[in-house]
């Protein structure tokens, strides 16, 4: 026992550490025009304190001939890899000017991943299996996740001023629209985001967020129209 309680002692300080570091967690759900949750939206956050971390790895894998997940978001800077977990063979191909790339007939895990340096959005097919599509989202804005099913995510943002932007495969054109400022205060935020797949949220005569046409623009369009 009194071995112990130093030891609860050591571990209410860390946590108390923790909370004082100011970690607030942003919890967001993302509705569509009626309400109901929208799942594969992404959610990205700019301004703010950027995060230190470099950008990590991450997995698309092919399960059922079908890509999974559905919708990736990453990092500009992040090396995804294309493990195939059917026993059949996959050609992975994208055409999309983010980052056109292919994955000639393979089993397995091919050994080098696939760099995605730029921002925007990597439209992904199988040249074997036409009705495999995914997406993988590329950003640079510091915070971002994927809604789960329930439209729900949470990002661990530090508290701060965000400019919030929304993407969700249904979106038209596939562009991102801008989804509004948000603060988010010490103790956290939750905040219920709507978007409208099919139509456009922003008001009339607001063009979508240009960032330099990173990616987002006409030859981006044309490549989806192709790689569908
Ligand atoms: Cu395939």
């Amino acid at each position: 026992m009194l071995d112990a309680l130093p030891r609860i002692l050591l571990c209410l300080t860390a946590l108390l550490t923790l909370d004082q570091a100011g970690a607030a967690a942003l919890q967001a759900s993302v509705v569509d025009a009626e309400g109901k949750p929208l799942g594969e939206a992404v959610l990205t956050l700019s301004g703010g304190p950027a995060p230190t971390a470099p950008p990590g790895k991450a997995v698309m894998d092919q399960v059922n001939q079908q890509f999974l997940p559905h919708v990736l978001a990453v990092r500009s800077g992040t090396e995804v890899s294309f493990p195939n977990r059917d026993d059949i063979r996959h050609h992975v191909y994208s055409f999309s000017p983010a980052k056109r790339f292919e994955l000639r007939l393979y089993h397995g895990t091919p050994t080098a991943p696939v760099l995605f340096d730029k921002p925007g959005l990597v439209v992904l097919g199988c040249n074997i299996h036409d009705w495999m599509v995914g997406y993988i989202y590329v950003t640079d804005d510091a915070w971002f996740g994927v809604a789960d099913e329930a439209g729900k995510l949470s990002l661990d943002v530090p508290p701060g001023h965000y400019k919030a932007t929304l993407w969700h495969p249904r979106n038209p054109d596939l562009l991102p629209v801008a989804a509004g400022e948000l603060d988010v205060p010490a103790g956290g935020l939750e905040k219920r985001f709507s978007l409208v797949p099919g139509s456009d949220p922003a008001p009339a005569g607001t063009p979508p967020p240009a960032r330099d046409d990173g990616g987002f623009g006409d030859a981006f369009r044309k490549a989806t129209r192709e790689a569908r």
